[in-house]
């Protein structure tokens, strides 16, 4: 979507994003109106100042229909629904309805790598951007990582190129966004609330190669049949990764060993923070595009050697009486709570629950029969889990985070793993996966140091 001058933009939410997508089109000459459901109040001193300086006009308190008036286009935050009245609205105005990433297509001047899928996003981004930098370039990382994608048009002379995780609520908007290199990790139900059915979610996904031309790159989750199934465009050079018999990258004996036109080499993970089993996955999906983006075997060692893997991700936080807690807060669908408990050797007393997503607890009943031995459920999603699952392993339920780590303990003997693991979000009882995965860390400490004083 190109801006012109003097085009008047309708930005819908002020957050992250949003406040980015306001910085972006005023460089680009365009009048900003931006609206909130969020009161006054609530918003960021500096940023009213930055907005009643720039001429920003503001609603706050909720979105009005009429507050589109003289608007050419709206442009949503990735958080806000589209179907809220205020887009309904829009829709029927016949204004274009366009996300961040439709307004950064065709902008950026330099090589783009984009990840996305259900779970490995961040990780895989964040070592894509690792490796880059260990081979000498100068990546920018953002999009739903955290920084948002446009801000990169704020010093675009800094980077040398771009790496974007993306989620499916980004995907949604992407109008002609165009990847040199686009992976699609895997596809697992989650944000069925938002999107409605599991094919209109994997649709949003594959929308990273929706603009893709011969000659762009197209990675895939070869182990995943949903990712390997993704249709392309004529042209595009598609490889995948995994274990399966024919992967570019393909994970053997805990090495990534990597297969293209004129290029062969391995890399050993042993000695790297990306040895479990779903981030040697990872470790391959991000070797394979950044070998695709031109870094050389030295760079791409010297980067998995030095990386170190996002918190909350499958990290241990403490062994008490010989029992390992393990701290996967960040595993907030059901794709992901498989797989951690699928990569874990020891059995397992899980502690899982939280705010639910319209995901199938059924999808685990293998799973859990195969690696816990307990089943401890918190949060509001506890009575379809339990409904799910509570034949398939002893299931009690906890009121608090703290009464779970407690109740799983008790079950736990030397050797086993209590793992968080909630496959659900956390906003039932939490800022975000981040503040549980505190607390848990927290009340697995306190546990440790009453027991070592008794
Ligand atoms: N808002 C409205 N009306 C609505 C909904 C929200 O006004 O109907 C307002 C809220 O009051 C708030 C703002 O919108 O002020 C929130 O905006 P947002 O939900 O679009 O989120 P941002 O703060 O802009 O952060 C977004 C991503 N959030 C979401 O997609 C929900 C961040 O991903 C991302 O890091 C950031 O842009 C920078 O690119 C977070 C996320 O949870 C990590 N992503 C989901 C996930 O990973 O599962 C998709
Ligand atoms: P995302 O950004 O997609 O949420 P993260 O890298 O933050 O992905 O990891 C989120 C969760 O998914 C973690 O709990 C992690 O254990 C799990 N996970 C990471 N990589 C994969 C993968 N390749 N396949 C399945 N699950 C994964």
């Amino acid at each position: 979507m190109q801006i012109l001058q003097g085009m008047q933009a309708v930005v819908i939410g002020l957050g992250a994003a949003g406040l980015s997508t306001v910085r972006h089109l005023l460089r680009r000459g365009a009048q900003v109106k931006v609206s909130d459901r969020r009161a006054s109040a609530q918003i960021e001193p500096e940023t009213l100042a930055f907005l009643a300086q720039a001429g920003v006009a503001l609603e706050t308190g909720g979105h009005s229909s009429a507050f589109l008036a003289g608007g050419d286009l709206v442009v949503p935050g990735p958080g806000v629904p589209l179907d809220v009245p205020v887009l309904c609205a829009a829709r029927e105005q016949g204004l274009p309805i366009v996300g961040e990433l439709a307004l950064a297509a065709g902008q950026y001047p330099v090589p783009v790598i984009a990840v996305t899928g259900s779970n490995g996003k961040t990780t895989v981004t964040s070592l894509i951007g690792d490796l880059l930098k260990a081979s000498g370039k100068k990546p920018f990382v953002g999009g739903n990582i955290g920084t948002p994608l446009l801000d990169y048009f704020a010093e675009p002379e800094i980077y040398d190129s771009v790496v974007l995780e993306l989620s499916s609520f980004q995907l949604d908007l992407a109008g002609d966004f165009r990847p040199d290199v686009g992976l699609l990790l895997n596809i697992s139900p989650d944000h069925l609330d938002r999107h409605g059915s599991l094919a209109d979610y994997a649709r949003a996904k594959q929308n990273i190669f929706r603009s893709q031309q011969p000659g762009d790159h197209a990675v895939l989750g070869g182990d995943d049949p949903a990712a390997a199934a993704t249709p392309l465009n004529a042209g595009v050079e598609r490889s995948t990764f995994g274990r399966h018999q024919g992967a570019a990258a393909r994970i053997m004996d805990g090495r990534v060993c990597l297969r293209l036109p004129g290029v062969e080499a391995v890399f050993d993970l042993a000695q790297t923070k990306l040895h479990s089993s779903v981030n040697q996955l990872n470790a391959a999906a991000a070797v394979l595009a950044a070998t695709l983006a031109g870094c050389d075997q030295a760079g791409i060692a010297a980067g998995l050697a030095g990386y170190e893997p996002p918190p909350h991700r499958m990290a241990e936080v403490a062994v008490i009486d010989g029992v390992r807690f393990i701290n996967d807060s960040k595993a907030t669908n059901i794709g992901a709570l498989e797989a951690a408990l699928g990569g874990c050797e020891a059995p397992v007393v899980l502690i899982a629950g939280g705010r639910d997503k319209g995901g199938d607890y059924n999808l685990l009943r293998d799973v859990v029969a195969r690696k816990v031995k307990r089943l401890v459920l918190v949060g509001e999603a506890a009575a379809l889990m339990q409904a799910a699952l509570g034949l398939i392993a002893p299931t009690e339920t906890a009121t608090t985070l703290d009464d779970a780590v407690r109740r799983a303990a008790a079950a736990a003997v030397n050797g086993d793993l209590v793992l968080l693991a909630p496959g659900c979000s956390s906003y039932d009882m939490f800022s975000g996966y981040e503040e549980r995965g505190r607390v848990f860390a927290e009340c697995v400490r306190r546990l440790g140091r009453e027991r070592s004083l008794s």
